[in-house]
């Protein structure tokens, strides 16, 4: 089973401020987690992170035919992007939303998530570990 993990702007620097918020691993933590959760689980992952739109909405296309499902982190274009809901629904491939922090209790801007409306599962406010359930519960319904 191939899963492509998508993570958007600025997940690259986690660990670097607000431990409060997103903990105080760093996303080369973040990448040897799914990693050995893909190891010990028979799963293929790509991981790939960006701080573009563009450059994710093509990420997302590009997994059509290729990939089994999608775990998407889009970050802060969670609560923007209608082109990263638009691709998601394009390639309609089961995804799984992640947030780090627990987005629910936290500004008004964060309450709406474009994003998540193409997703069947959300998981927020687990910290990293977020990541491994994703992998674990994709591995359970696929
Ligand atoms: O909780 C999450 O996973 C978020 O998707 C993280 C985004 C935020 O915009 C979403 O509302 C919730 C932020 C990504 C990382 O931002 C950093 C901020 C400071 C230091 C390091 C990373």
């Amino acid at each position: 089973m191939k899963i492509l993990v998508i993570n958007g702007p600025n997940i690259n620097m986690l660990g670097i401020r607000e431990p409060d918020v997103y903990g105080r691993e760093t996303y080369q933590d973040l990448l040897a987690l799914i990693y050995k959760t893909a190891e010990e689980n028979g799963l293929d992952v790509e991981c790939f992170q960006s701080n573009h739109e563009g450059a994710i909405v093509d990420k997302i296309q590009e997994a059509y035919g290729i990939f089994d499902a999608i775990i998407i982190n889009p970050a802060a274009y969670t609560h923007t992007s209608i082109a990263i809901l638009d691709a998601l629904k394009a390639v309609s491939l089961p995804a799984v939303e992640v947030h780090i922090s627990d987005v629910d209790s936290r500004e008004d801007f964060r309450q709406i998530s474009y994003a998540g409306m193409a997703c069947e599962k959300r998981i927020a406010g687990q910290g990293i570990d977020g990541y491994r359930q994703a992998l674990l519960y994709l591995k359970s319904r696929l």
